[in-house]
């Protein structure tokens, strides 16, 4: 019986979360000891472990048939491969960033200057598109240094926080790319293959629904029952079991864990009590 190959980070930013997404789909394999390959004891899959850059390289020669990587590796790569399913973890920026005494005066600020970065594809469109003569320095590494010792007068890097920006005198300027980790797979696949990476993307899936949503019960009277179902957005309708004690009613539902906190007072308002937020542990839409 095939295997589909997945390849995923080694050592890294997204090598935790790719982890984390396998095991919560219920895939059960070693890994450790600085294995390269590892084989999913219950499911019809084979683990590669590689660096990030390479994975574009390796889906699209089909030595692995899917991969986990940033968008920002992706695209960077230039590889025609699609990208079956987004992910959410792993979100950053790529962004342009100039020594923060600097006055920027806009994009024209870029005309005629050096600009360090790992991702000259990227920003070389971006430029194009924007209409910005600037050359473009590449360096593999510590791009946030470049302008520190001379080498360029802004740089385009990663960020996520903000910090390793703020910490080497820098000031993000404008955002140039959005980026999350994605899950891309070669163009062509065995029809066995295919139906082993659907099962994985339902598994995402339910994973990723179960994350963003929670399972809430409260307690109500029974006349509050109808202002406090208009408050809450539900997947369905809710679920209304009578309680012991007379006239009131126990509702259970679907949130979403980011409008769970703009609702709560409004429920406790309308006369919502001993309300539960319980964690889902997998989700099927
Ligand atoms: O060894 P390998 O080649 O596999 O890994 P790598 O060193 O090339 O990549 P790695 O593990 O650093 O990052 C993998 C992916 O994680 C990136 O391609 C992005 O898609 C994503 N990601 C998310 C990040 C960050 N957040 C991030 N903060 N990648 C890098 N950074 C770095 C950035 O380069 C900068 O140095 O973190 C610093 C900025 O962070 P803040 O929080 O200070 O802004
Ligand atoms: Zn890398």
């Amino acid at each position: 019986m095939s295997k589909l190959k997945i390849a995923i980070q080694k050592n890294g930013r997204l090598s935790e979360n790719s982890l984390e997404l396998l095991k919560n789909c219920g895939i059960i394999f070693q890994n450790g000891g600085g294995k390269l390959i590892a084989e999913a004891h219950n499911f019809p899959i084979e683990i590669l472990f590689l660096r990030d850059d390479d994975i574009p390289q390796y889906v699209e020669q089909g030595i692995a048939d899917v991969g986990i990587i940033g968008e920002n590796v992706l695209v960077e790569s230039q590889k025609t491969i699609p990208v079956v399913e987004k992910l959410g973890f792993s979100t950053c920026r790529l962004s342009l960033a100039i020594p923060k005494n600097i006055t920027y005066s806009g994009l024209t600020y870029f005309n005629n200057k050096r600009v360090a970065t790992s991702y000259p594809n990227i920003l070389s469109h971006f430029f194009q598109s924007q209409k910005i003569n600037a050359s473009i320095e590449v360096i593999s590494g510590s791009v946030e240094i470049a302008t520190g010792v001379g080498l360029a007068d802004a740089i385009c890097d990663i960020v996520s926080s903000g910090s390793t920006l703020l910490s080497n005198g820098l000031k993000e300027v404008e955002k140039v790319f959005f980026s999350q980790a994605v899950l891309v797979a070669k163009a062509l696949m065995s029809p066995e293959k295919q139906n082993i990476l659907e099962r994985l993307i339902f598994r995402i899936r339910a994973v990723r629904s179960a994350k963003e949503n929670k399972y809430i019960l409260l307690n109500a009277p029974n006349k509050k029952l109808k202002k406090i179902q208009k408050i809450l957005p539900g997947m369905n309708s809710p679920t209304i079991l009578p309680l012991a004690q007379k006239g009131w009613s126990s509702l259970h539902s679907v949130i979403r864990e980011d409008t769970f906190w703009d609702v709560i007072d409004e429920l406790k308002l309308a006369g919502a009590e001993g309300i539960l937020i319980i964690p889902i542990e997998k989700m099927i839409v």
